[in-house]
């Protein structure tokens, strides 16, 4: 019987670190004693979490801003981290968003960009520039990617975004092919509905129409998919959870949800 893996110590990498499912696993994995690196977009938002998390654990937290879909800007920064030489065993690529739901057909084409930039090829770079430093400087290394149910069907209105979250299935599985001779593991978490800015994101700010995606039912919140992350991270290290998908009691599949007082 293997030991569950202890996290105290370790130094965790988290993507899309200023909001939602980022903050609540950087909350989660600080209360473990992982310090931390958060990356984000928004600067005051990483820093104040960076100093509360700081003061309320007593553990390192680094931020570094970027939108990972600027190769030059991961790189950039994977070059400080490596230099810092200090170990880099987690890997979260949280960063992801969903624009518009209009039909493929008709679909807005820098809805589709920012999509398939930041989901995949943000995803790729991180990877592609964080790796190899992993795989060196950790006994345990482990990246956990955060896909999607929409990566297991494809619904209405969802084709680009549920493609590139299909796309991060396929990656996690090649990137645990490409590593099967090294000690690193590889997760692929799909959440379903989880209430955080992500329809807020999607519908362009219209704060009515994203509350409509979780009215009259109760969906996860970003801390059930922090929880799923520290689970799969705990597991005894000749354990790999390969995907696990998460969803609210309400929901059976990517499209089939069950509102209160709708008739099945
Ligand atoms: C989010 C799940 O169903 O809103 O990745 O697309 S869904």
């Amino acid at each position: 019987m293997g030991k569950t893996r202890e996290l105290t110590g370790c130094r965790a990498l988290i993507t899309g670190a200023s909001a939602g499912i980022g903050e609540s696993i950087a909350q989660t994995l600080a209360a473990s004693g992982v310090n931390l690196i958060l990356m984000a977009r928004r600067e005051d938002k990483i820093k104040t979490l960076a100093a509360s998390l700081m003061k309320k654990y007593s553990i390192n937290v680094d931020t570094y801003v970027a939108d990972i879909r600027h190769k030059d800007e991961v790189e950039g920064i994977a070059k400080q981290i490596i230099d810092s030489k200090q170990s880099l065993d987690i890997l979260v690529n949280n960063a992801g968003l969903a624009r518009g739901t209009d039909k493929l057909q008709e679909g807005n084409i820098d809805d589709w960009e920012q999509m398939i930039d930041t989901n995949v090829k943000g995803l790729l770079y991180m990877t592609r520039y964080f790796v190899p430093f992993m795989l060196q400087s950790s006994s345990y290394p482990q990246v956990i990617n955060i896909g999607s149910t929409a990566g297991i069907q494809a619904y209405p209105g969802g084709a680009v975004y549920c493609g590139t979250k299909s796309a991060v299935g396929f990656l996690s599985d090649g990137l645990r092919i490409d590593t099967v001779d090294t000690p690193l593991r590889v997760c692929n978490i799909r959440p379903g509905l989880v209430e955080t800015e992500f329809s807020v994101v999607r519908f362009k700010g219209d704060k009515d129409k994203a509350d409509n995606v979780y009215k009259d039912i109760e969906p996860l919140y970003a801390q059930d998919i922090a929880d799923t992350v520290e689970f799969v991270l705990t597991r005894p290290t000749h354990v790999q959870i390969t995907e696990l998908t998460v969803m609210p009691n309400c929901q059976a599949s990517g499209t089939i949800v069950h509102r209160k007082g709708a008739k099945q």
